[in-house]
């Protein structure tokens, strides 16, 4: 529902922008090859040329279903029988995530300052839902019901300075200096089943927050070389959260390095594969409004390690109306988790973007 009108914005937007015949790819010599960029999933990869504009939108979409404790799947009656409730009430968890859908439309500008410093803004709009099984009473013993919250809303808007550190035409080297804003909610609510069988309306657990309610830097470096019709990139980034926010609490830190290789089949289409690994600490400090027997109230059962891997298509348009626009999807699926649980593991992330520059 969210997507229309940005999608519509963004289009409309896109439509009265003049056409100039100038490659838009960061380079005015080279042919444009759709592979120039990497992975729409890669965030940060590429900088641009002085006076060029870039618009993008991403839409990201990430399923979990599920749990673990550590690298184990585990059962909803496993966890309310023997993980600790660290709040009021009953001995072990009564609450258990079952599936979350997790989706996040972006909105990007870039706009290359000089042939060395592109800036670059993210506005990002995240809707999240959450499916539960509530387990009744004090013994836990029968499920009592199921239920689902949800949030959504702007998330933490983010601005960037991406500089060209090296580019003989065939390597690049990209250096990332971002910060992200308090700009989502930290105090989102919504009404739950408890194990009593009322149906109060509470604050959200941490991952249902649409913000951290803290600064972050976000430092990233990209490597691209081209090999013929083929590419490999790199990418350390990084997400590192400054002070506490005014609940009381600090998101993990959270650093992830990533590998792809690249084919061109055409200057105006790419196929990739890409593998990436991160990993996220727990939540520092607590919010006091989050108390329930759910596993995502509790803030050591957050972050972890995870590698993914999967596939994705460059389509960058390279003549007549289609010129300087670019579509492009990728899925990655993760083959290891080992996550601070139990916690609710991921199915699959997907992510389509298109962009457009001038
Ligand atoms: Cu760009």
């Amino acid at each position: 529902m969210l997507l229309n009108p940005v999608r519509g914005a963004l289009l409309a937007a896109a439509c009265c922008l003049p056409c100039t015949p100038v490659l838009a790819d960061g380079n005015h010599t080279a042919p444009a090859r759709a592979d120039s960029h990497a992975p729409i999933g890669v965030m940060g990869d590429h900088v641009h040329s002085a006076g060029e504009f870039m618009v993008s939108y991403r839409y990201m979409r990430m399923e979990m279903s599920g749990n673990r404790i550590g690298r184990d799947d585990v059962s909803p009656e496993f966890i309310v029988q023997n993980v600790p409730n660290r709040f009021d009430g009953p001995a072990t968890l009564r609450v258990v995530p079952t599936e979350m859908t997790m989706e996040m439309h972006m909105l990007g500008m870039m706009y290359g300052w000089n042939d060395t410093v592109t800036l670059m803004a993210m506005l990002p709009v995240v809707a999240n839902s959450m499916q539960h099984l509530t387990f009744q009473g004090m013994s836990g013993a029968n499920r009592l019901g199921t239920f689902e919250t949800s949030s959504e809303g702007i998330g933490d808007i983010g601005l960037s300075a991406l500089f060209r550190l090296h580019d003989d035409g065939n390597q690049l080297l990209v250096g990332r200096l971002g910060l992200r804003a308090p700009t989502g909610s930290v105090d989102e609510t919504a009404q739950v089943l408890t194990p009593m069988n009322t149906r109060p309306t509470l604050r959200m657990p941490y991952p249902m927050q649409l913000g951290s309610g803290t600064y972050a830097v976000t430092p990233a470096l990209t490597w691209r070389r081209y090999l013929g019709a083929a590419s490999i990139g790199a990418q350390y980034d990084g997400v590192l959260q400054l002070g506490r926010n005014d609940e009381g609490y600090t998101l993990g830190d959270q650093h992830a390095v990533g590998a792809w290789a690249a084919y061109g089949w055409a200057p105006w289409m790419s196929t990739s594969l890409r593998a990436r690994a991160s990993s996220r600490e727990r939540i520092q400090g607590v919010d006091r409004r989050i108390m329930a027997p759910i596993q995502t109230a509790n803030p050591d059962f957050q972050g972890g390690d995870r590698v993914e891997a999967g596939i994705g298509v460059n389509l960058l348009g390279v003549e007549g109306a289609l010129r300087h626009h670019r579509l492009a999807m990728e899925m990655l699926w993760p083959f290891y988790q080992d996550l601070n649980g139990p916690q609710m593991e991921s199915d699959y992330t997907f992510t389509v973007g298109y962009q457009y520059a001038w």
